[in-house]
């Protein structure tokens, strides 16, 4: 053991586990990490957040005499929570890259879904539980909405029922929580699922004085209750009558932060008009809209899905120089427990000493530091155009890379296009697009032309042709910009985001022109978005976060309620 606040956790460094690590020490708990085989046996409660895998997992922990260690502790009904993959190892194998041998605990076979019938895969987002028995650690959850990312799943049958503690609908029905005794695991992210904690019970003391003191000042934390009634089993936690109605997955609202460093270097929110983030005055200083982290922060509190954030000039920086950006990373995750993603400069990169830095080198201190997914952009461009003329898959792409290592769901494609109208479809070789309005001349098609480098370059390449190239190298998700509606608030390009949205079955999360909630609510309904993201509108104060979701609730468009 290691005293009562002390949580053994296993992390064998395959990913990002800071959001966990924090999220423990925010619940007044200190980390011991596991290094032998005897750290696991030893242990008084065990957390095992895993990332990356399947297979690459399972030959660590063999490797290191873990995963007998783990089956033992296991057996021995000790207080175990498995995050993720460290639910699905429990289980037989995994077809993954397999079939692979998993630690064979729990009865069944862990399978991709199945997007063949157009269910949109990985499944990304906040879905709601189905309570199927007693499951001790979600007692405040039921019906609320918690953060899943995964294209696994393991199905409930009639030999693992008695595991089974919770289920959720996505194509069917699958496991979303185990419990047998004291063993617990959770395929969603109890770290990622919002927990917002007042600033008073930060700190071990306050921790535990708010937990007896009953925490009815806390109902509005949902990720955070499961990690700590896992870690506080034999206070007298009120049970909490369930609240709210999640029935599916809900569409995200994401906010956007645009980073780059003012003239004076320090590193601030900008927001650009068409991409052009300057003021026109006569110092044409960079526009100004705030601190990183500390807007971050505020958006998480006002009910933000996720965070993003944009290193603007990472095209020509060399975003590992840029430790601001990396202390931006680690402070915003100490306060934020929603997904987290940084794009910008993801390329390889040779510095002025001739050392050379790889992609996956500049992605991994970015997952290190805090961030759940990275975005790629300008690198994306010139795979895509590389694998459309070759029609072969490299391997050697950042995106091929950072998506093999760290799985297709840590990996988004940021596409900036420029709206191209022309006479007939015939006029280019790229897709076009019927155009809800005509363009200056009459033109009643457009097709829409990928630029790199913030817009600056565009490319012999739509962005239809484009998002089917990432999807097939690997990318999770498409973030779609546009830069003619970027900053203008009179809504997303409708055109644009149903095009993409149908044509690929990752996730779209649509960007750029949102100027009032019912912009949201018109870009789903309209479209095939899983997502919608904004920046000004944010950023000036004009609409928060809270109204529009209130709006989309009111249009009957199922989004995550925060705060009840
Ligand atoms: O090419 O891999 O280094 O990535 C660069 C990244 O930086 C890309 O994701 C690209 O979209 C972004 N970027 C580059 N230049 C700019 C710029 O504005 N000058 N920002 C830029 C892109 C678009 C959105 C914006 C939405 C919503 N900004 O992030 O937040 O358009 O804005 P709105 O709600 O105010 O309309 P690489």
């Amino acid at each position: 053991g290691g005293g009562d606040n002390v949580v053994t956790l296993l992390d064998y460094g395959a990913g990002n586990v800071r959001s966990v690590r924090n999220a423990i020490r925010r619940l007044g708990f200190d980390i011991k990490d596991v290094q032998t085989a005897d750290d696991i046996l030893k242990a008084d409660r065990l957390i095992f957040p895993g990332v990356g895998a399947f297979a690459a997992a399972m030959s660590v922990l063999n490797q290191k005499g873990m995963a007998e260690a783990l089956c033992t502790y296991i057996e021995n009904d000790r207080p175990f929570l498995g995050i993720c993959l460290g639910l699905q190892l429990l289980f037989e194998c995994s077809d993954e890259n397999g079939p692979v041998k998993g630690l064979g605990l729990i009865p069944g076979v862990v399978g991709r879904f199945d997007s063949s019938n157009g269910l949109i895969v990985p499944h990304i987002g906040w879905n709601a539980l189905q309570i199927e028995k007693d499951a001790g650690i979600l007692d405040d959850v039921a019906n609320r909405h918690v953060y899943f990312v995964h294209s696994y799943r393991a199905m409930p049958s009639d030999s693992n029922k008695e595991w089974v503690s919770s289920t959720c609908n996505y194509g069917d029905k699958f496991i979303a929580s185990v419990r047998r005794g004291n063993v617990n695991a959770v395929q969603f992210h109890p770290e990622k699922s919002g927990g917002k904690m007042r600033k008073a019970i930060e700190g071990k003391k306050e921790a535990l004085m708010s937990i007896l003191t009953g925490f009815a000042s806390q109902r509005k934390d949902v990720g955070l209750s499961i990690l700590r009634r896992f870690l506080y089993p034999k206070s007298s936690l009120s049970k909490k009558p369930a609240e709210g109605k999640a029935s599916k997955l809900a569409k995200r609202v994401i906010a956007c932060l645009d980073v780059r460093s003012n003239d004076k270097g320090d590193l601030v929110v900008t927001k650009g008009d068409q991409y052009d983030v300057r003021e026109h005055t006569s110092e044409n200083e960079v526009r100004n809209l705030g601190k990183p982290v500390e807007l971050a922060g505020q958006y998480y509190e006002d009910g933000a899905d996720e965070v993003s954030f944009l290193n603007i000039t990472g095209f020509r920086d060399f975003p590992l120089g840029d430790l601001p950006m990396l202390q931006v990373l680690r402070l915003a995750s100490e306060n934020v427990f929603v997904p987290l993603t940084v794009g910008g400069g993801i390329r390889d990169f040779t510095d002025a000493n001739g050392r050379h830095y790889t992609s996956l080198e500049v992605a991994s201190e970015y997952f290190r530091s805090g961030a759940d997914k990275i975005s790629i952009g300008s690198d994306a461009v010139y795979a895509a155009e590389e694998f459309l003329k070759t029609g072969i898959k490299s391997g050697k792409s950042s995106l091929e890379q950072i998506s093999r290592v760290y799985g297709n769901q840590a990996v988004v494609v940021s596409i900036d296009p420029r709206r191209v109208y022309i006479k007939s479809p015939n006029d280019v070789k790229f897709k076009s697009v019927t155009v809800t309005n005509p363009g200056p001349n009459g033109e009643e098609y457009a097709w829409y032309q990928c630029t790199v480098n913030g817009g600056r370059e565009g490319r012999p390449i739509g962005a239809y042709e484009l998002a089917k190239a990432a999807e097939e190298l690997g990318a999770g998700e498409i973030l779609l910009n546009c830069i003619d509606c970027d900053g203008q608030g009179k809504g997303f390009d409708i055109d644009l985001v149903k095009l993409i949205s149908d044509a690929v079955s990752i996730p779209v999360i649509a960007s750029s022109g949102a100027g009032a909630p019912e912009h949201f609510s018109e870009v789903f309904r309209k479209t095939n978005a899983s997502a919608a993201l904004a920046a000004g509108i944010f950023h000036r104060k004009e609409v928060p976060i809270q109204a529009v979701k209130e709006h989309l609730l009111n249009e009957g468009i199922e989004v995550r309620v925060a705060y009840i």
